[in-house]
């Protein structure tokens, strides 16, 4: 068939189930395990006895000696090769240790995924071995602190939009000016991964494209104050400025004009990694919330007795679970080798950071007034948490990425039959095609689960029956609005959100029927989990294809330009 699935997530697009890549949920090497146990196990004894989240944020700085000590264990080289210094751990083994930093210390976790996931992840994914060799030995450990360089004041969400310039000259070298804020580790950063704009001559036409490049601190490399942030106070923040800096040739990152492709393969790693600090971080917040109900009393009872706290945590579990699921699942398919991720991280994070918003909002709630108060850990991880909605994209852009994303190769088929319809000859094969391939997938049944546990068919059947819905769901979309798409994002929204409900069911039923075919009735828990989640991203996935032909889109565009127009709430009570 043409346009051959690339990731699990964008055959869903067409269809199609590639169940060989979910199951066997994955599952690291037993070697790797004890060499994680080993990185875990001095992590926890270190944190125990130095690292302190309260004083980190009230003083807003992690201390030298937190700072060494992650270097001394390694932590700062976690996912680079041994060859250069690092642990060399697998993804798997790196968001493993994320979010054990992450369930400890928030900045602690910004400033080390700062660092690798994203500050160093260009050298490690597009480097050329000379590249590494001179800068990876340095960065793994932590001589050198990374940072990365995309965001300007005009330049959030929309990254093609970059100002910042490198001037190529007569020698090959590149001269670097513009601003970047936000920054990450700005303040201690020796190493920046910058993106630019840089004019590429093509077909006789000038026109500028995004480059790559490694930028050392150096002359006319500076950075701003720390800024005043709401949460994770003890990473740096700053802007970073960039004047005639001279950027020798061998640092250009990929090829010139090559950039775009390069920053989004860096964040597409990056996003799973605070998708992995958000599960350590939700699981700090479920042991706390269950101490806290399960010793709280009111009415000669533990609050954990009651349903509304039982709801809580049993929400707060399932969510942990499908998200923990969905980071691990898509950890292990790059370890195997799976090239075209980029969906499945972006579905981690949104999934991943909306998770730990609601779990560390209701967290709060069991605590009740103690949760709002400054001398419990509470209100100072709701500060932290909130970061993760916003960075590494905004869930928002990357709910619009998810669908778009998902749509470009039913799109691009589509174009191509109607082209081919109107040439008889060449298009009656390519037309065959595309009507076998539409009812195999969308009719009769549609492809199906062959290999989930018996004890969740329920669940596999929900998963089977959803796929073909958003398939046609995706043809009816595209053949009804063609490119005018890109403009719906009320639309784009509900896909998504179908989109990532369908990789968490998936996500938790391969990996309780691992564990119930490893544990048998020890893993029934596993699999009440899996029925639950399953149940409720089912009914939210029938309400968003329901509502892609009845819903009140055009009713709220309304009600925001009457709000655009009268620049503010514009009603009042009358008295009288
Ligand atoms: S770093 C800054 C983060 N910034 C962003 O994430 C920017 C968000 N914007 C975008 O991603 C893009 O601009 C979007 C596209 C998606 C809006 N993978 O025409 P296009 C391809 C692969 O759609 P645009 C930070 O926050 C696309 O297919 N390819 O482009 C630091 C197309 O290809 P082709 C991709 O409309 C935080 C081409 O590009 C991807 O301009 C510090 C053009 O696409 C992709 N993803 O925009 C964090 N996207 O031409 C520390 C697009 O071949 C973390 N393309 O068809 C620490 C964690 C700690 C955890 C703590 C827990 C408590």
């Amino acid at each position: 068939m043409d346009n051959a699935p690339t990731s699990f997530l964008k055959s869903l697009y067409f269809g199609h189930i590639p169940e060989s890549l979910v199951n066997p949920y994955p599952r690291g090497s037993a070697e790797e395990q004890e060499n994680l146990n080993m990185v875990l196990d001095a992590f926890r004894k270190f944190a125990a006895k130095e690292i302190d989240p309260a004083k980190i944020d009230s003083e807003g700085k992690l201390p030298p000696t937190v700072l060494q000590g992650l270097k001394e264990m390694g932590l700062f080289g976690l996912a680079m090769g041994e060859e250069y210094g690092g642990l060399g751990l697998s993804v798997t083994g790196y968001a493993r240790v994320m979010q054990e930093v992450a369930g400890t210390d928030a900045s602690c976790a910004v400033t080390l995924g700062a660092h690798q996931s994203i500050g160093c992840k260009g050298v490690v994914l597009f480097g050329n071995e000379e590249q590494k060799k001179r800068y990876l030995p340095r960065l793994a450990s932590g001589e050198w602190v990374a940072s990365f360089c995309l965001t300007e004041p005009g330049s959030g969400s929309d990254a093609a939009s970059i100002k910042t310039r490198a001037v190529q000259q007569p020698d090959g070298s590149f001269v670097l000016n513009g601003s970047k804020i936000w920054i990450t580790n700005g303040g201690m950063a020796n190493f920046f991964t910058v993106f630019a704009q840089v004019a590429v001559e093509r077909d006789g036409v000038k026109k500028d494209r995004i480059t790559g490049f490694l930028v050392e601190r150096g002359p006319g490399v500076t950075h701003g104050p720390e800024e005043h942030k709401l949460g994770i106070k003890g990473s740096s923040t700053t802007a970073i400025y960039f004047e005639d800096v001279q950027v020798p040739k061998e640092n250009l990152l990929g090829e010139i004009g090559g950039g775009f492709k390069v920053a989004m393969g860096i964040l597409n790693n990056g996003r799973l990694g605070l998708a992995a600090g958000s599960v350590g971080a939700a699981k700090q917040l479920l042991k706390l919330s269950v101490a806290h109900a399960t010793t709280r009393k009111q009415f000669g009872r533990a609050i954990s007795e009651f349903g509304l706290i039982k709801d809580k945590i049993a929400n707060m579990m399932m969510d942990c679970y499908a998200a923990e699921s969905m980071v691990y699942l898509t950890t292990g398919m790059i370890d195997r080798g799976l090239a075209d991720y980029s969906l499945e991280s972006a579905c981690c994070k949104v999934y991943g950071s909306e998770m730990l918003w609601r779990i560390v909002n209701e967290s709060l709630q069991i605590a009740a007034g103690l949760g709002y108060m400054k001398e419990y850990p509470y209100e100072r991880l709701l500060r932290d948490a909130r970061i993760n909605l916003i960075f590494e994209g905004t869930n928002e852009i990357l709910r619009c990425f998810i669908t778009l994303s998902g749509m470009q190769g039913p799109g691009e088929r589509l174009a191509k039959l109607s082209k081919a319809i109107k040439d008889p000859l060449k298009g009656y094969g390519l037309a065959v095609d595309f009507f076998i391939d539409k009812v195999k997938t969308q009719y009769y049944g549609g492809e199906s689960l062959d290999h989930i546990h018996p004890l969740l068919k329920r669940e596999a059947v929900l998963f089977e029956d959803w796929v073909p819905e958003l398939a046609k769901n995706v043809e009816k979309t595209l053949r009804k609005h063609g490119r005018e798409i890109s403009e719906m994002q009320f639309v784009q929204k509900r896909l998504a959100d179908v989109t990532i409900d369908l990789y968490m069911m998936v996500a938790v039923m391969a990996r309780a029927t691992a564990s119930l075919n490893e544990k048998g009735p020890e893993a029934e828990r596993e699999a009440r989990l899996c029925r639950a989640i399953c149940g409720r991203a089912s009914q939210r996935i029938k309400r968003n294809i329901r509502q892609s032909d009845d819903n009140d889109d055009e009713l709220l565009k309304s009600i925001a330009k009457d709000t655009y127009d009268a620049t503010q709430y514009p009603f009042d009570i009358v008295l009288g």
